[in-house]
């Protein structure tokens, strides 16, 4: 019997895609380039469903009915390209090859162009939720043609997460839909990570208090409006004592933060677009800065003519960072979903920012309680401009400025580095201003530049003849 699909690449992402398919009832044909990796899943797991393994892609691609299904799940990059090219020569018009790798979406619109010309279906698709959630369910985000989605959406929201009973997949958008906002999922994740670390370390410095101490109340915080995975594992990691010193195990762990550059990605997209994603830059230039070793180690002799913490109120202080952490966290979504909607127009994908919201809410490494509120505020309306114009949102974030406005004055008080809190505060009142000093850089850029400026009270365009004595030239 022929497979119903097949996945090529059998490291532990691959590995565990195709046993999740498999459990749910799916025959799977399996293939990796070394052959060792196809046979050790077929040892290990090859009683949990049934898989068809093949040595060489010639069987591989054989042994999976038409019309094909083939998921890549191998490195990004050269790697992908490499399969694809072995794999399309064997393929047949309307075979759907489905790159589920971390691509970026730029590859995966070329891709998809070159492989629509040979009647190939090409899904770039998002994955999320490392290898536990490809095994038990992650949030999947399929871009490309939509009539592969036909044939493939049922597989996939079968073997993706389930929100009360809804699945954590749906189509995205053509072409490189799937994988931007997979990128963009990305970037929000490292502004959430920067903003739990900063609340983190305003509770530690403030507070004086122990990681252990901390975690709790995180693990608090996870039974409100913050719940999520991230802040529920944030408990967990600060509770944490290393078994070889008895310390707490973030106090072990080296300050210096890595990325793989979907952050740094997301962000050279934003510059692209003019979109202000100042949460996500600000998380990404914050692992930067924190790897910056010759920077930090001159930049210990900088005085900090700083004041002394002196928190007389507990559990006010607490409640204080935790609407900081909320209002800031809002900020860097709204951010994100701008960036979607911008990228959007700009490559026709009509993508459902609700939707993408509702995707995110379990399997991948944002789920979070409050996406439902980013759902229900996309279907209130569908073209919102601002997701903290939407009135849920205008009223928390509302509620809790002043305690945001608090601790980022506390934070720049005692020289506590707070760049996400900082920035999304900036950001806030920077949409939520009348007016903005904009003004004067445009006086200053006709001055300098000739590049004209418009007024306030007529229409038109208008560059003012500057003479040598600074004083306007009257006509
Ligand atoms: P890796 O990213 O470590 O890639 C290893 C796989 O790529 C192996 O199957 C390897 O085959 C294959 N491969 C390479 Br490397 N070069 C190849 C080539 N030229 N031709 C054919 N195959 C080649 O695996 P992973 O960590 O399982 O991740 C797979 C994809 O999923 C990546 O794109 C990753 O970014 C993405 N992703 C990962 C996570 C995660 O949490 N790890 C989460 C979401 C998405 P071999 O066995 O013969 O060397």
């Amino acid at each position: 019997d022929l497979a119903q699909i097949g996945v090529t690449g059998l490291a532990v992402m691959g590995r565990n895609l195709a046993r999740n398919i498999a459990r749910h009832g799916y025959s799977v044909a399996i293939h990796n380039r070394s052959f060792g990796r196809t046979q050790s899943l077929v040892a290990d797991h090859g009683d949990e469903g049934t898989f068809i393994p093949s040595e060489s892609a010639a069987d591989f691609v054989a042994s999976i009915e038409r019309p094909r299904k083939i998921i890549i799940m191998v490195k990004a990059g050269a790697a992908t390209d490499a399969v694809i090219d072995e794999l399309v020569p064997l393929l047949d018009q309307g075979d759907i090859l489905i790159d589920a790798g971390n691509a970026h979406f730029p590859d995966t619109i070329r891709r998809e162009n070159a492989l629509a010309a040979q009647g190939i279906h090409f899904v770039g698709m998002g994955v999320s939720g490392g290898e536990e959630g490809a095994l038990n369910g992650p949030s999947i985000m399929p871009g490309g043609a939509p009539e592969s989605y036909t044939t493939l959406g049922p597989i996939l929201e079968d073997i993706s997460a389930k929100v009360d009973g809804v699945p954590c997949a749906t189509y995205v958008g053509p072409d490189g839909a799937g994988h931007f906002v997979k990128m963009v999922h990305n970037g929000i994740e490292y502004a959430d990570m920067q903003l739990i670390a900063e609340a983190y370390d305003l509770l530690r410095q403030g507070l004086g208090i122990s990681a252990a101490e901390i975690g709790e109340i995180f693990a608090q915080w996870n039974n409100g409006d913050l719940e999520s995975f991230l802040i529920e594992i944030t408990a967990d990691v600060l509770s944490h004592i290393d078994a070889e010193t008895g310390k707490a195990f973030v106090d072990i762990v080296l300050d210096q933060a890595e990325q793989k550059g979907t952050g740094r990605w997301t962000v050279q997209n934003a510059l692209d677009l003019g979109v202000p994603i100042t949460g996500i830059a600000e998380a990404t230039f914050a692992r930067a800065l924190s790897g910056s070793v010759p920077q930090r180690t001159a930049g210990r002799v900088l005085p900090a003519n700083a004041g002394e913490w002196n928190v007389t109120d507990r559990d006010a202080f607490i409640e204080d960072v935790r609407q900081a952490l909320y209002a800031s966290k809002v900020v860097a979504y709204s951010q994100g979903f701008d960036q979607i909607a911008a990228a959007s127009a700009e490559h026709n994908w009509n993508i459902d920012r609700g939707a993408m919201a509702r995707i995110w809410r379990g399997g991948c490494i944002i789920r979070a309680r409050f996406l439902n509120r980013i759902t229900e505020a996309y279907e209130r309306d569908a073209d919102l401009p601002l997701l903290l114009a939407d009135p849920y949102f205008t009223q928390i974030v509302g509620d809790g400025v002043s305690a945001w406005r608090r601790i980022v004055a506390l934070a720049a008080t005692n020289g506590v580095p707070t760049p996400a809190f900082s920035s999304s505060l900036a950001y806030y009142d920077g949409v939520r201003a009348a007016g903005l000093p904009a003004n004067l850089i445009q006086a200053q850029r006709d001055f300098f530049g000739a590049h004209t400026y418009r007024r306030t009270d007529k229409e038109g365009t208008f560059h003012t003849e500057w003479s040598g004595d600074r004083s306007e030239i009257q006509e």
